[in-house]
Order: C-alpha cells, then sequence, then structure tokens
C-alpha cells in the first residue's frame, strides 16, 4: 500500500478514515507523507517517522532521529501559504527561510558521554538539500542510504535530497560537552529552460517527454514490466537542476554513474541525479501493480515529473 490519490486508492476525505495494512519487507528508516496536494500538506508538515527494526539490532547504545525539514515563515511566525507558486516550481522549489530538526530550530539532542549514537536521518524538505556536516572526531560511519544497509564506510559528506535517508553511527567523546556542528543546506540555482509553455499552465517538468497532473487520474503508465523480470532504468537528467527521482513499490539499486561503473552498487528507493548526468539503476520488477516515479521535490512532482509505470 504505497498510497497514490486516484492510482492506488480514493483520497482519505475529510472526517474519514483509512487503515493502511502491510508487512514491512524490510528494515530501516522510512518515513510517510501525503500524495494529494502534496506542497500544501507536505509544507504544511503532514509527515511522519517510520522505523522498521532489526530482528537484531545494531550495536549502539542510542538510536536517534534526525528529521530535517524547513519552514517557509512569515514575520509573525506564520507559515506562508503561499506554497504553488510559478517562481519556485519552475526552479529549485521552495526553499524555507528557517531550517528545522525534528520541527525545532537548533535543537540540542543530548547523549551520555561515551555513547555510540545511531543517527537517523531524513530529509522531510519539500525542496531544501541538505548535505549533513559530521565532525571527523566522531568517527561517523554511514551504515545505510535510505533504509537500507550499506558496508560501513566512514562518513565524509552524502547529498539528501527531499525524501532520501541516511543512518549514521558516531562515537561520542568520553567527556562532556562537545557538540556536533548545524547542517549545510544547499540547492542550486540554474538558467530556465524551455519555460514559456510551462508559465501559461503551471506545469514544467515532463519524464519521457509527459507530464503527470496531481489529481493522478486518466494516465498511462510510462512503462509496463513483467512480473519477476529485472530491468535497468537509465535516468537522464536533461535540465538544469538538480532531481532525486524516487520509486514506489520496489527497491532498486543504483549501478552506474554517468555510463562508469559504480565500485560500490547500492540499494535505495531513491537516486540522487545531478543536473545533466544519468544514473542506471537495476531492479526485479516483484511487485504486481501501479506505481509511481516521480521527483522527490514537491515543487517539481506536482507540476509535472511525476508519473507511473504498471508491473
Ligand atoms: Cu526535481
Amino acid at each position: 500500500m504505497d498510497g497514490v490519490v486516484n492510482l492506488t486508492q480514493k483520497p482519505i476525505v475529510p472526517n474519514s478514515s483509512f487503515v493502511y495494512k502491510y508487512t514491512p519487507p524490510d528494515a530501516g528508516t522510512f518515513w510517510y507523507h501525503p500524495h494529494n496536494n502534496s506542497l500544501g500538506q507536505i509544507g504544511r508538515g503532514l509527515f511522519g517517522v517510520l522505523i522498521v527494526k532489526e530482528p537484531v539490532p545494531y550495536d549502539a547504545d542510542e538510536d536517534a532521529i534526525v528529521m530535517l525539514n524547513d519552514w517557509n515563515l512569515k514575520g509573525n511566525g506564520q507559515i506562508d501559504t503561499n506554497f504553488e507558486s510559478m517562481m519556485t516550481m519552475s526552479h529549485a522549489g521552495r526553499i524555507g527561510n528557517t531550517t528545522a530538526v525534528n520541527s525545532a530550530n537548533s535543537p540540542v539532542l543530548t547523549f551520555a558521554p561515551g555513547s555510540r549514537v545511531r543517527l537517523r536521518f531524513i530529509n522531510g524538505a519539500t525542496a531544501r538539500i541538505f548535505i549533513p556536516d559530521i565532525p571527523a572526531s566522531l568517527n561517523p560511519y554511514m551504515i545505510a542510504a535510505d533504509a537500507y544497509p550499506i558496508p560501513p564506510v566512514p562518513y565524509k559528506s552524502w547529498v539528501l535530497g527531499p525524501g532520501m535517508r541516511m543512518d549514521v553511527v558516531i562515537d561520542l567523546p568520553e567527556t562532556e560537552g562537545g557538540a556536533m556542528s548545524g547542517m549545510m543546506g544547499g540547492g542550486g540555482m540554474g538558467m530556465m529552460r524551455g519555460m514559456m509553455g510551462g508559465m501559461m499552465s503551471g506545469v514544467f517538468w515532463q519524464i519521457n517527454g509527459h507530464s503527470m497532473a496531481e489529481d493522478h487520474d486518466y494516465e498511462k503508465p510510462i512503462f509496463s514490466l513483467k512480473k519477476d523480470k529485472s530491468y535497468i532504468l537509465n535516468i537522464v537528467n536533461e535540465t538544469a537542476f538538480d532531481h532525486p527521482i524516487h520509486m514506489h513499490g520496489h527497491t532498486f539499486r543504483v549501478v552506474s554513474a554517468d555510463g562508469k561503473k559504480l565500485s560500490r552498487s547500492y540499494l535505495t528507493d531513491t537516486v540522487y541525479v545531478p543536473s545533466g548526468t544519468r544514473r542506471e539503476i537495476a531492479f526485479v520488477a516483484d511487485n504486481p501493480g501501479r506505481w509511481m516515479i516521480h521527483c522527490h521535490i514537491i515543487d517539481h512532482q506536482v507540476s509535472g515529473m511525476m508519473g507511473f509505470f504498471e508491473v
């Protein structure tokens, strides 16, 4: 149940309820959010964290959620509700003026001296790209990309586009008082391309020459796959902006970047594709149904950069 309005289910209308029933196939760091009026709903904070624990937990003293987010606040502290502006949707998306960790501005997370802490980073922002800055003195090791374990590697940096997650283990000093530095925000601006048509309609982005609308209705699949066959998708970013591309219902393996085979391929559900680059992802179409594939910068998603495939 990777629910998408009018694709896999009807919307949950006001004053009604819907029960999602599923068995999580994989342990790891996940999150959930609506797929309807996405920009306004996620932008107002309608999302949450879903942790699926391993049968044998990772050996850490503490397990902490670091939900990254940003808000666009007006002078009076209220959320600016102008979510769907032509300018932000057609560029890098709406970048908030206030960053947040676990919905607070610059909170302090406190752990015992000498403890080993598993930090579960989640980028819940609609558009902001985060590159967490973790001091090398904390001996940080990345152990999972999105939900999926990787052979542990010393953490230097990792680009977390919207929707992306990572687990990093750190060792805190034995003495009290050390502090982590803050998170860095990224996300570039670039040239506009082919804009005039989009400016008229509020639709700016395409996958394979087609823009899917937010109501997800009356659409044809981008491609159709045979169950249990393996596939490689070649994702080419011809735009001037970076796009974290997310696929529903499946996990996939990132196997190459710009035609070069990755020495360490990894499983994930969202692949970050910088402007002007391409990524090959491999997966087995083992989950029958209709599944979204879209940019997880919500501004791009709702203005056309989404579609679905069927298995
Ligand atoms: Cu995008």
